[in-house]
């Protein structure tokens, strides 16, 4: 078992809960469905009558409810229409894998099925323009607010492994780009480098000084994995691009990872994004929202049991330059969140959501301290990766 990670059930302030994401708002007292929300949902191929419809997950862009009708569960989501261009291309990327089964059952993870409407389109507008969507609640799983053992590590590898292998094996000409720019990090710094040009100098005194000097000190780093695209070296693939924990459901024991959610950005990019933001994600056991930089740590144990499972699953699966960029991958992925929740603290918290003012300054404190803590064991991580990777690249070729 990891150090912090006791009394699992019993410690964490958030509960686990089926499908779970931790379901704060499950413990406030139950809110009336709003009507609206009710109408929408009947416009889906469901079963009626449509019951209690509630808030799920902890989301940072799309609002996301769980609704029950008939005897089943569904997840009913509004798609950000600010942030993804193209809820059509995002259905489409969708079918694509809903069309690719996987032949052995063995490979693909399970990915929640999609509920058509009742006139069989793939989401539904409401009067504002606004897209929604219907998908199966995935029954008898958790999700897990942390890793607590080397096997939940393994199989959170094995997962994104199995899904890299799966998606790899399909047309990755035919997925279209459901979120452009997501992972380019160059754009991403000068985005930042504007906001703090425009920001009130009162305001970028207070606090972001030391934060501004982090990110001159790495401006290199933003550009390693789009360099190394560009000059041939790493390939694009079709990725996940958001396989952080809350995103990968586990059953009820917590023992065996059953699904990837959350395939809205789904589309052609980087194993290494994958694979960092992932890392980047579960190595940090005190989770994004901890308040204190200084706890922060990059756990070694738990990275080495996802670059396990991974290993395992995915075999001779990367080039040895893929595994090559994988340290800059790690330290990047962290680097890029850190300097996203900045520049939106800077621009007045516009893209993620936050429950007060400060919360995505804080957050960046937290990406920027676990890429310290990434730097300062950069010996042991790729050390890591030899074992873990490239070993089992040369056995499979
Ligand atoms: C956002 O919405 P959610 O929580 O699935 C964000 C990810 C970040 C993540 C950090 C489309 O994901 O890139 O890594 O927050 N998604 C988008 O928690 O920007
Ligand atoms: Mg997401």
């Amino acid at each position: 078992m990891f150090p912090g990670a006791e009394n699992r059930r019993t410690k964490t302030s958030v509960p686990e809960v089926p499908n779970g994401i931790a379901l704060v708002e499950d413990h406030q007292a139950p809110v009336p469905t709003d009507p609206s929300l009710t109408r929408l949902a009947d416009r889906f191929a469901i079963q009626p009558p449509i019951g209690p419809i509630r808030p799920l997950g902890q989301g940072l862009i799309n609002d996301t409810y769980r609704l029950e009708a008939g005897d089943q569960s569904y997840v009913l989501q509004r798609i950000n229409s600010r942030v993804f261009p193209s809820p059509e291309r995002i259905m489409a990327n969708l079918s694509l894998l809903a069309r690719h089964p996987d032949p052995s059952g063995a490979i693909g993870p399970r990915i929640p099925r999609l509920i058509p409407t009742r006139e069989g389109e793939s989401f539904a507008r409401d009067a504002r323009g606004e897209v929604w969507r219907l998908m199966e609640f995935i029954p008898n799983a958790i999700g897990l607010s942390r890793i607590h053992d080397g096997q939940q590590g393994r199989e959170v590898g094995r997962v994104l492994g199995r899904f890299h292998r799966w998606v790899g094996a399909m047309p990755i000409e035919r997925f279209g780009l459901s979120l452009p720019g997501f992972h380019a990090t160059p754009v991403y710094l000068k985005r930042f480098l504007t906001a703090i040009e425009n920001s009130a100098s009162a305001e970028t005194s207070a606090g972001i000084g030391p934060l501004m000097d982090f990110v001159n000190e790495r401006r290199g780093l933003a550009e390693v994995l789009e360099e190394a695209n560009r000059t041939g070296r790493i390939a694009l693939r079709v990725t996940h691009g958001d396989p952080k924990l809350d995103n990968i459901l586990f059953d009820e024991d917590g023992q065996r990872a059953l699904a990837l959610i959350d395939l809205d950005t789904v589309q052609p990019g980087l194993v290494q994004h994958d694979l960092g933001d992932c890392l980047r994600s579960c190595c940090n056991n005190r989770g994004e929202g901890d308040p204190d930089p200084e706890r922060v740590r990059f756990d070694l144990g738990i990275c080495e049991s996802i670059l396990s499972g991974y290993g395992e699953a995915t075999g001779g699966f990367l080039t040895e330059n893929d595994i090559a960029c994988l340290p800059d991958a790690i330290r990047l992925m962290p680097f890029e969140l850190g300097l996203r929740f900045l520049t939106d603290h800077l621009e007045g918290d516009r893209y993620f959501k936050v429950d007060r003012p400060g919360r995505n300054l804080d957050k960046a404190r937290i990406q920027f301290a676990l890429v310290s803590d990434i730097e300062r064991q950069s010996g042991e991580i790729q050390a890591l990766i030899g074992e873990r990777l490239t070993a089992a690249a040369r056995r499979r070729a």
